[in-house]
């Protein structure tokens, strides 16, 4: 897979050369090229902001530097060269994907992640200030697929550490990154039996640490009973910390031991088939 990002501060992108995400560059399964916005002005000042039309404070990035680098970075001529297929390849070879951080955007999630890990071409956009101009999104819609994507409702200085998140979140699923050791069959929101749950807590040696010992069951070799207590325990933490994921839950696709373990944490599946919590229900 092939990242690009255009930023005004590359150096903020240095942790790409470390950790999983280095490595899988060194392993020649990630082609990341970081590029400074700032080759692309003209000025003697390589100004890349602006005063906003209409009013208001702080400043907006112009268009004209986004739109030379990213043409320089993916080609002008946009994808395919055919109204027809504004999303299509040139000749076959890879369309780009442009990923914009912005808190205005799409959740980014970890099917989201899925998605762009399955795409052969990425180019990320950070923007600092107030933004960029709208009329670039607009302007590479025409050619190319390019997605607004939040990693979360706060408003950041700008979307450096987001492309961190998300790069990050997208490598990990790549085949050949992850070692058996920290595969992620079973992580928070991957497929699996766990899909939708928060993950429980884990445990390893010593097994007594300032008097606190390792719950008996995880070392019992007891196996059902250890999935059973993972499971109540990833109930527990998602009752607790993320209701809204009980909340659109099927109940349906709950066994027995779910809907008791659900039931004592004051959850009932309603009449429209979704669990609600009763009126004064306990947390924990
Ligand atoms: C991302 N959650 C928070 C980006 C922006 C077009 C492009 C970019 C008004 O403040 C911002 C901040 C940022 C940086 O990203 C985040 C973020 N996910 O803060 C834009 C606006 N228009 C604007």
């Amino acid at each position: 897979m092939r990242l690009d990002v255009i930023t005004i501060f590359p150096e903020y992108l240095e942790p790409l050369n470390v950790s999983l995400v280095g490595k899988a560059r060194e392993r020649g399964l990630l082609d990341v090229r970081v590029h400074d916005l700032r080759n692309w002005t003209h000025d003697r000042h390589h100004t890349v902001d602006d005063t906003p039309y209409g009013g208001g404070p702080g400043m907006v990035m112009k268009p004209e530097p986004w739109g030379e680098a990213l043409d320089a970075v993916i080609g002008g001529a946009g994808a395919d060269g055919d109204a027809d297929t504004p999303h299509g390849a040139v000749d076959g070879g890879p369309a780009p994907v442009i990923v914009v951080p912005t808190p205005s955007g799409v959740p980014f999630t970890q099917e989201a992640a899925a998605e762009l890990a399955a795409r052969p071409w990425l180019v990320f956009t950070p923007a600092r200030y107030e933004g960029i101009d709208r009329r670039v999104i607009e302007d590479y819609s025409d050619r190319h697929e390019v997605r607004e994507v939040s990693v979360g409702d706060y408003v950041l200085a700008g979307g450096e550490a987001p492309v961190l998140v998300m790069v990050e979140a997208i490598a990990r699923l790549l085949p050949g990154v992850l070692g058996n050791a920290e595969s992620h069959r079973d992580d928070s929101f991957a497929d699996g039996s766990m899909a939708g749950l928060l993950e429980g807590p884990v445990y390893t040696k010593p097994p007594a640490w300032r008097g606190r010992t390792v719950p008996d069951v995880l070392v019992s070799g007891h196996h059902g009973r250890i999935a059973r207590w993972r499971r109540d325990e990833a109930l527990r933490r998602t009752s607790a910390h993320r209701p809204d994921l009980i909340e659109h839950a099927v109940p349906q696709e709950m066994d027995r031991a779910d809907l008791l373990t659900l039931a004592e944490l004051g959850w009932v599946a309603g009449s429209d088939g979704r669990f609600g919590r009763t009126p004064g229900a306990v947390e924990e």
